[in-house]
């Protein structure tokens, strides 16, 4: 047959695949709108997707997953690396012949009576020397069609490969989609993804968790740079000045909402404005001038729909109303629209939840699966930087790191240094969420929020930080956030979303070196007087209890460290263990 590309070992690639797993046929992905339209269409025809009001959601459809396939699966999810050691405490691992062997026997034969699709897709501008080339086989129009959104997908990425150019190999099969033999498997020495019986999201779409972190922070240790779970963002100021700032936080824990915050009104009256360069991943080099330089690698938003709405977030919002897909939200059925909870209140009923029951309000089980997701283009969204399509990316002033925690953690604090900076995020602890499957609201440790998505051994990432930090003249500052305190009764007691604003204000003050704050045990804190409270009802006490560093709390927490440390063994930088000796001094033993 005549393939659209030269390169050798993509044909190999999908040849060998096509003679495992046996599809009916072959088809070559080219990323044009007539593909496209016409694998929605016959995903409609076989009620894959369903077509949604095209008045309201134009190009939008809708998508159902199976009921125990909803999420990231983070005990199937495995780091197959020679060497055990490597892949770390906090991996699990499969030894590589081993994995290959269980993964082929289990997509042997599998796609017979359908299609494998070959998607040639660039993780950042295609043919930058930022950017990565990735060939995924699926036989899922739904990873198709996710894929063409999240990812730069064309025929262009075989121009990059050339005859003889190196990609990431990934494939997925969906297979009986059973959450028994369900494996996601990362071959970091070989550049190749495994993914067989899911059809979700972060578990399917390779070029994401799979590739653009597990397999690229394994590539950016080797070859001097980083691939981080954050968010990118530039503020630009009244004058015209442009600030930028990259985010780590752990699964729907805010990124998308910060990332396309709008500031309260008296910013935007001052000419303030926020503009979105990435709300998931970060690609971080250094650059000639020797600071931190951040592209997103991404060229959609897979987003969490539930909280999204008009006031929380309506850049994202926005971004949902067209040419998305819908995954496990609710459907309205009078007019054929999507509904989450938070969208709207009261809920309009009756609607058909994601699991395609009936549904209203009385019966007592949510609408939209918590996990639910919108896949919408980056093009839609109304506050994208200019940035987003830009070869260099941007010059970071600040790393901020943050979690969901209810106690302990301020609203706000700046480390000492860049070797405290990591530390900062080194202890980084969060309330699990719907994100990956297992229970949600158990706080765990998740360091830099790449737990679930480093590639392998922590103990080396760490090291691979502070190595960074030795090679840039003019590092970012550091800082770490939590949206997320709470009161008495379970209520959360900073507003968040756009007011987060106000601490961004602070964090960049504090960049240009404009505004005091208080030396205490954990770092550099905010003066309650500093918090722009402007136009908000929010007494400064409340404030200065979510400021307030408690030191028995955080002496206890450095003991709970110490322990989650002793994993690392050898491996943790002394610079980390050295911060922990002085934060337990700090609290006065
Ligand atoms: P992933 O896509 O899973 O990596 O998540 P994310 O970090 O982009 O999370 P996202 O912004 O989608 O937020 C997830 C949840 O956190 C939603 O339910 C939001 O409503 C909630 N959330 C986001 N920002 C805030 C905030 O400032 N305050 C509070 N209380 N909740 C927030
Ligand atoms: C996350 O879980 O951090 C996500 C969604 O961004 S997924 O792509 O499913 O991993
Ligand atoms: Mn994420």
């Amino acid at each position: 047959m005549a393939y659209p590309t030269k390169n050798k070992k993509v044909i190999k690639f999908v040849e060998e695949t096509a003679a495992l797993t046996c599809p009916d046929q072959i088809v070559w992905i080219d990323g044009s709108e007539a593909q496209l339209e016409a694998l929605r269409k016959e995903a409609c025809q076989t009620g894959e997707m369903i077509k949604l009001n095209q008045e309201k959601l134009p190009g939008c459809y809708y998508h159902r997953t199976a009921e125990n396939d909803v999420a990231r699966v983070e005990a199937r999810t495995f780091i197959c690396c020679r060497e055990k050691e490597n892949a770390g405490p906090t991996n699990y691992w499969m030894d590589p012949k081993e994995a290959y062997k269980m993964c082929y026997d289990i997509a042997r034969g599998k796609m017979k009576g359908r299609t494998m699709y070959v998607i040639p897709y660039s993780m950042g501008i295609v043919g930058s020397d930022f950017s990565k080339i990735g060939i995924e086989l699926t036989d899922s129009i739904y990873v198709v069609l996710n894929m063409a959104i999240m990812t730069r997908v064309g025929l262009d990425c075989y121009d990059v490969l050339g005859e003889d150019g190196d990609f990431i190999k990934g494939l997925h099969c969906k297979c009986d989609v059973d959450p028994e033999k369900r494996y996601i498997m990362h071959f970091p020495e070989d550049d190749t993804i495994i993914s067989v019986n899911s059809a979700y999201g972060g578990n399917v779409l390779l070029g994401k968790k799979c590739f653009a972190l597990r397999i690229a922070s394994f590539l950016g240790k080797n070859e001097g740079w980083m691939a981080e779970h954050m968010l990118i963002l530039g503020v630009t100021y009244p004058d015209g000045t442009k600030k930028y700032l990259a985010a780590a936080f752990p699964s729907a824990c805010g990124k998308t909402n910060l990332a396309m915050l709008i500031p309260p009104k008296h910013y935007l009256e001052q000419g303030y404005k926020v503009e979105c360069v990435g709300d998931d991943i970060a690609w971080i080099r250094v650059g000639k001038d020797g600071r931190l330089w951040a592209v997103n690698p991404e060229n959609g938003f897979f987003g969490v729909a539930p909280g999204t709405n008009e006031k929380s977030n309506p850049n994202a919002l926005a971004a949902t109303r067209k040419n998305t897909i819908f995954t496990n939200v609710a459907i309205n059925p009078e007019d054929n629209t999507v509904w989450w909870e938070g969208l709207t209140k009261p809920a309009p009923e009756p609607l058909i939840d994601w699991l395609g029951n009936d549904w209203t309000p009385a019966s007592g089980v949510k609408a939209a699966h918590p996990n639910s997701r919108f896949t919408a283009p980056a093009v839609n969204c109304p506050c994208l930087s200019e940035a987003f399509n830009s070869k260099e990316g941007v010059p970071l002033d600040a790393i901020v790191f943050g979690g969901r925690r209810a106690t302990t953690t301020p609203l706000v604090y700046q480390s000492r240094d860049w070797d405290h900076g990591v530390f900062v995020g080194s202890i980084m602890s969060s309330e699990t969420t719907a994100a990956a499957t297992g229970a949600t609201g158990v706080l765990r440790h998740d360091p830099m929020a790449m737990k679930p998505f480093c590639g392998y051994h922590m103990g080396d990432y760490f090291a691979h930080w502070i190595e960074m930090g030795k090679k840039v003249t003019n590092p970012p500052k550091i800082f770490n956030v939590n949206w997320f305190r709470q009161d008495k009764d379970g209520e959360f007691i900073w507003p968040g979303f756009g007011d987060n604003m106000r601490v961004l204000d602070w964090i960049l003050k504090r960049c240009a070196g404009t505004v005091d704050a208080e030396e205490t045990a954990i770092g550099y804190v905010p003066y309650a007087k500093d918090i722009d409270l402007e136009g908000l009802d929010y007494s400064r006490e409340t404030l200065e209890s979510i400021l307030y560093v408690d030191k028995a709390r955080w002496s206890a927490e450095a003991d709970e460290i110490r322990e989650f440390y002793k994993q690392f063994g050898d491996k943790l930088p002394k610079e980390l263990s050295a911060n922990l000796e002085t934060l337990k001094e700090n609290c006065g033993k």
